[in-house]
């Protein structure tokens, strides 16, 4: 199967945080790729990669940068497909930087933006399984079972002391 979820992210420096969106995107099953696209970088790429996205056949593309992070939204502006924003934890001023700079985006260009660093990355995956989750029923069954499973292993194990 083809890749149905796009990760890109601003630079190799992000690829720390957004290694858990890929460990979640294969515990779920779901056909991803992954790419460093930047916004100021290369910007012809950003441009190219989110206007050919949908033609390729990916239904979701998660978008994660710190500090000036605009991947997310220039890439929302040039594709109709959902784009959830992951604010990487920059080194300066620990992912507020990132956070701000994604998710108050003007009405009429939105991005889903997720929690700073690992949380937020790990969720892009399991929302994305969401958004897929209604054409693609397996990976709402995948979903679902992971779901089942976090709720289980809390309850089987509620003893603070124990690993
Ligand atoms: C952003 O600048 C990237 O998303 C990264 O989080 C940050 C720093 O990039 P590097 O200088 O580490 O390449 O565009």
């Amino acid at each position: 199967m083809t890749a149905l979820v796009g990760v890109i992210m601003g630079s190799k420096s992000d690829w720390s945080t957004l290694s858990h969106t890929a460990d979640m995107l294969e515990q779920l099953g779901i056909p991803y790729e992954v790419k460093v696209v930047s916004a100021h970088r290369t910007p012809d790429l950003l441009f190219q990669y989110a206007e050919e996205a949908a033609d390729r056949g990916i239904e979701v593309i998660i978008a994660g940068a710190g500090g000036a992070a605009h991947l997310p939204g220039m890439c929302a502006a040039k594709t109709h497909l959902p784009v959830l924003g992951v604010p990487v934890q920059s080194s300066m001023l620990s992912g507020v930087d990132s956070l701000l700079s994604i998710v108050q985006m003007p009405a009429g260009v939105p991005v889903a933006t997720l929690a700073i660093g690992k949380a937020g990355a790990v969720n892009a995956a399991l929302l994305s399984a969401s958004i897929l989750g209604g054409k693609h029923p397996q990976f709402g069954k995948a979903l679902q079972d992971f779901r089942s499973q976090q709720t289980d292993n809390v309850l089987n194990n509620p003893d603070p002391r124990q690993a």
